[in-house]
């Protein structure tokens, strides 16, 4: 099963599906454009919630980070005088500075991630959309930021006028999630935010004319006119999207064969078949009914 991924909402999915498939059948293929360099290090957080998620690690409460780490460099950083703009913990640190470690000798990020899923014991495959750089900019009344600065030091308060992938005209998608992607009839889209945590990953170049070849389901992250986590609203609102399932289903129309909206959405979802099942994963359990309702899709 080969699924796209961002960091919040679908790694809930993944926490569900590796309790009801085997893990080593699973490919993540994951949103890099919230990328960012932080103390010298390479920080990936979606990336790192899916490799964290599967591991056993997240921090549940966040949905990012690692759980019960401790803050010790952060908070020294914080009195020698700097603020980095990430919280990073102690051992989610440890991992940025191995990924770095191997990017500064000459691995990819597909390789460094391939690293690190070996040493954290994770059994389904973890693929970056890309190896080269992207970083989601975020045009707000207040200026242009990058993904990170809006949603952690500015709380995802300014008006959103625009949202921008800088480099990722020129990045290349990688060999690995190409033929992954192609092998499989089937492709999932998890509850991801569609602007910048899908978003990114469908604008590589031919990623939609693959899609179009496939059945593809994905599941509406938002819940009648309100997402379940983080910005999509704000963000799909500012791109011209309605907030809602429907605004979902045109974020995909060009692919889309089947959206999954919660039980209690009533939207009017057009062009596209609807089903319904409750969609909220707050629990491991109720990611793994949704995991297997997903499931029951793909033998279409
Ligand atoms: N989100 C926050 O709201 N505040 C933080 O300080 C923060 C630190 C952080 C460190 C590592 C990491 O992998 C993720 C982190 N996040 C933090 C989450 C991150 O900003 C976003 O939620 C993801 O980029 C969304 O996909």
């Amino acid at each position: 099963m080969i699924i796209l991924s961002g960091g919040t909402g679908t790694p809930k999915l993944l926490r569900g599906l590796k309790n009801v498939i085997p893990e080593e059948g699973i490919t993540v293929i994951v949103n890099t454009a919230e990328d960012r360099w932080v103390s010298g290090n390479l920080v990936c957080p979606d990336i790192d919630t899916v490799l964290y998620t599967f591991a056993g690690l997240i921090d549940e409460k966040k949905w990012w980070g690692i759980k019960n780490d401790t803050f010790y460099t952060h908070e020294a950083l914080k009195k020698l005088g700097y603020r980095e703009p990430m919280k990073l913990g102690d051992q989610d640190r440890a991992a940025h500075i191995f990924r770095s470690e191997l990017i500064s000798s000459g691995y990819t990020l597909t390789e460094a991630t391939e690293r690190l899923r070996l040493s954290l014991g994770v059994k389904a495959r973890v693929l970056p959309m890309t190896d080269d750089p992207v970083a989601t900019m975020i045009y707000t009344s207040e200026g242009e930021m990058h993904f990170q600065d809006f949603w952690i030091a500015h709380k995802g308060e300014p008006k959103v006028l625009d949202v921008r992938f800088d480099g990722l005209d020129a990045a290349k998608p990688t060999t690995e999630m190409i033929s992954a992607l192609s092998s499989e009839d089937t492709i999932i889209i998890g509850p991801s935010n569609p602007i910048t945590s899908i978003g990114p990953i469908l604008e590589l170049k031919g990623i939609i004319p693959i899609l179009q070849k496939k059945h593809v389901i994905a599941i509406s992250p938002i819940i009648r006119n309100k997402p379940v986590s983080g910005p999509a609203g704000k963000l799909m609102k500012a791109m011209g999207y309605e907030v809602s399932s429907a605004g979902v289903a045109q974020c995909y129309e060009d692919f889309l064969d089947v959206l999954v909206i919660h039980r209690k959405d009533d939207c009017v979802v057009h062009n596209v078949k609807v089903v319904k099942i409750d969609t909220m994963m707050t629990s491991p359990k109720e990611g793994e009914r949704l995991a297997r309702f997903i499931i029951e899709l793909t033998k279409y």
